[in-house]
């Protein structure tokens, strides 16, 4: 017996048409391999959650100094490029559709995964408080340096290059990662940017690089191929804003003037309560002429629910997508969900990653 939902409506994305309303989130699973290609385990990872109306990948480096965490994979050389190709074709031989997400995490590093062992950058000197995971054990996060304004434009150039290189490697486009207190965020907001110059200060300059890197992605691969993932009211990362609705109003009427395929927008706390700070995301709606990706915490009730009050055209399921390839089959018919084991997110090999099993899998075992 199947359920009815606007879940399962096909819905127009730019230039694709997906067969229904579930985006498989951006899931951080630190397997890559030497040269931080893509594991080969990738492939079939990625592979099994085709069905999916659209997947985008975990968050992937445009520059070894973008990096934060060990062994994610990077969009910025020919083999990183070789081995997204494998699970590109991989997703289209299923029928899939597949976004690379393009990440710099700016301060949320280790002196020992930057270029010559340096500081992380940042827009300001300003420590974040928190761990990230280096040489399979959690370290504190690096005192970053502020970036000279002359090193903005090889910031840019770093996401236009993982844009075309996204493209080169066969993603139907890409999401610019501008949320959770990475470097596009930390720049937006004044928790972490205390800058006097063209990039600090007022809502218009600290939006600008976001906004920057938007406009040279879309250039890149098309507006129809570009999304951007936001998080107003998140606390990840040690990241916060005095006024976030503003900024992020702003924010949202500058993408929709660029014309991008959606705006991802993680509602509360990332991974964690929806109802951390007062936020108006239906403003961010109405601003916003692309399509609205919803994320965080949704199960198949609350998401019938945003979709049937056109709160939202998506759905993006994290974890729920680690622990069932097959989620869309699952929620179609009312099966029940396999649980995700914690203990496996991060690294390792097959286990937790590519050995859920899917409903069919199960029905053969019986
Ligand atoms: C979990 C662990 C490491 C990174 C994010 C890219 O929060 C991440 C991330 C998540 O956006």
């Amino acid at each position: 017996m199947s359920t009815p939902s606007k879940l399962f409506e096909p819905f127009k994305l730019g230039l694709i048409t997906l067969p229904n309303r579930l985006v498989m989130a951006p899931l951080t699973r630190n397997r890559a391999v030497e040269g931080l290609v893509p594991s080969p385990l990738a492939v079939g990872y990625y592979g099994q959650r085709a069905s999916a109306g659209l997947l985008i990948t975990e968050a992937s480096q445009v520059s070894q100094q973008g990096q934060g965490y060990q062994d994610t994979p990077g969009i910025y050389s020919k083999e990183q490029v070789a081995g997204w190709r494998k699970v590109t074709d991989r997703v289209h031989a299923r029928g899939g559709r597949i976004f690379l997400q393009l990440w710099h995490v700016g301060r949320i590093s280790h002196v020992s995964l930057q270029p010559t062992g340096g500081a992380p950058v940042a827009p300001s000197a300003v420590r974040a408080r928190g761990k990230t995971f280096v040489g399979g054990t959690f370290v504190d996060i690096s005192e970053p340096r502020a970036l000279e304004l002359s090193e903005i434009p090889g910031i840019i150039e770093s996401f236009r290059r993982g844009a075309a290189n996204a493209l080169e490697a066969g993603f139907d486009g890409v999401e610019i990662h501008g949320a959770n207190g990475y470097l596009l965020d930390q720049f937006a907001k004044n928790g972490a940017n205390r800058r006097t110059d063209a990039y600090g200060g007022s809502i218009e300059n600290r939006a600008r690089l976001m906004l920057e890197v938007a406009s040279v992605v879309t250039s890149e691969v098309g507006a129809e191929r570009t999304g951007i993932r936001i998080s107003p009211v998140t606390t990840s990362n040690d990241i916060s804003d005095s006024n976030p609705q503003p900024l992020f109003d702003h924010i949202t009427d500058r993408l929709n003037a660029l014309n991008l395929a959606y705006i991802h927008v993680i509602e509360g706390a990332t991974g964690g309560p929806r109802d951390i700070a007062p936020f108006d995301y239906g403003s961010l709606r109405r601003r916003f002429r692309g399509a609205y990706v919803a994320n965080n915490g949704y199960d198949f009730e609350l998401a019938n629910k945003a979709l049937t009050a056109n709160e939202a055209d998506l759905i993006a399921f994290g974890k729920p997508f680690i622990a069932n390839p097959d989620l869309v089959e699952r929620l179609r018919l009312g099966a029940p969900l396999n649980t995700p084991d914690k203990a496996t997110f991060y690294g390792g090999g097959a286990k937790g990653y590519t050995d859920y099993p899917s409903l069919e899998a199960a029905d053969a075992v019986e």
